[in-house]
């Protein structure tokens, strides 16, 4: 189904678990940079959050999956305010009694920044290989692997699989920072890295980890960005985290 955030249709998948009773914990779930709802690495963590017994709610953010908008018009903050009207809208499902939310890389991102924002209604924030250095690198006009003068931003920068991005992305990359979105966030943290991943992504999750009030890191050996070899390990440390975090309704 679709939800409007801002008269733009947004894209979201909600399942129940098994057992739903009458309150039941929700879990929202947001995907990668060029990523969409449906990846393997989601779904196994939106059926590891059932198994739970969370009710899950994935997002297609801004440009991406079954969303609307341009790919090439995408921006950190409207993948923000996207977070923001899917947390809305779960929070206000009937039977709710708390809410996690969990984003894989970019969407980790965007979920810590939303985090930062809702410390008051999150019961735990779960960013699995999170981007959090998108905005240093934007800085440092290092983006996508390229090099970029970071004053005079070119108004293309080509991404890796044939798509274009524009601008806005660097330059709105460029006034976030990470760390104020940290400080605010008081709920537990569980942050998931593979440790074959890019260093720069390794490190970036690392001293995020480390800045939060309550973060729990669980460094995966020989794992990739998106747990292609090790998806279970990823996904165990998920149910152990929210499992411990659950209220009694
Ligand atoms: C980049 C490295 C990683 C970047 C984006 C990502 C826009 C995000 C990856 C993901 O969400 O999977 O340089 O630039």
């Amino acid at each position: 189904m679709y939800l409007l955030e801002d008269g733009l249709r947004v894209h979201i998948e909600l399942e129940l678990p098994g057992n739903a009773g009458e309150r039941f914990p929700l879990a929202v779930i947001i995907h990668g940079f060029t990523g969409h709802m449906d990846e393997r690495h989601l779904t196994a963590v939106s059926a590891a959050l059932r198994e739970c017994g969370c009710a899950t709610l994935r997002a297609d953010m801004y440009g991406h999956g079954k969303s609307e908008g341009a790919f090439r018009e995408h921006t950190l903050y409207k993948w923000l305010t996207d977070a923001l009207a899917v947390i809305d809208y779960g929070r206000g499902l009937k039977g709710v009694s708390q809410v996690f939310l969990c984003g894989h890389s970019q969407g980790g991102l965007t979920a810590m920044l939303a985090a930062g924002m809702k410390s008051d209604q999150l019961s735990g924030l779960i960013a699995l290989s999170p981007a959090c250095m998108i905005p240093d690198l934007a800085r440092g006009g290092r983006l996508l692997g390229l090099h970029f003068d970071p004053v005079h931003i070119p108004d293309e920068l080509p991404v890796w699989n044939g798509l274009q991005l524009g601008a806005n992305y660097v330059r709105v990359a460029q006034t976030i920072h990470v760390e104020d979105a940290v400080e605010r966030f008081s709920g537990p943290v569980l942050v998931v890295q593979g440790e074959d991943d890019d260093p720069v992504l390794v490190s970036a999750a690392k001293a995020a980890a480390g800045k939060y009030h309550d973060a729990r890191l669980v460094m995966i050996p020989n794992e990739t960005h998106c747990y292609d070899r090790h998806l279970e390990q990823m996904t165990e440390a998920v149910r152990h985290f929210v499992r411990s975090r659950l209220v009694s309704r």
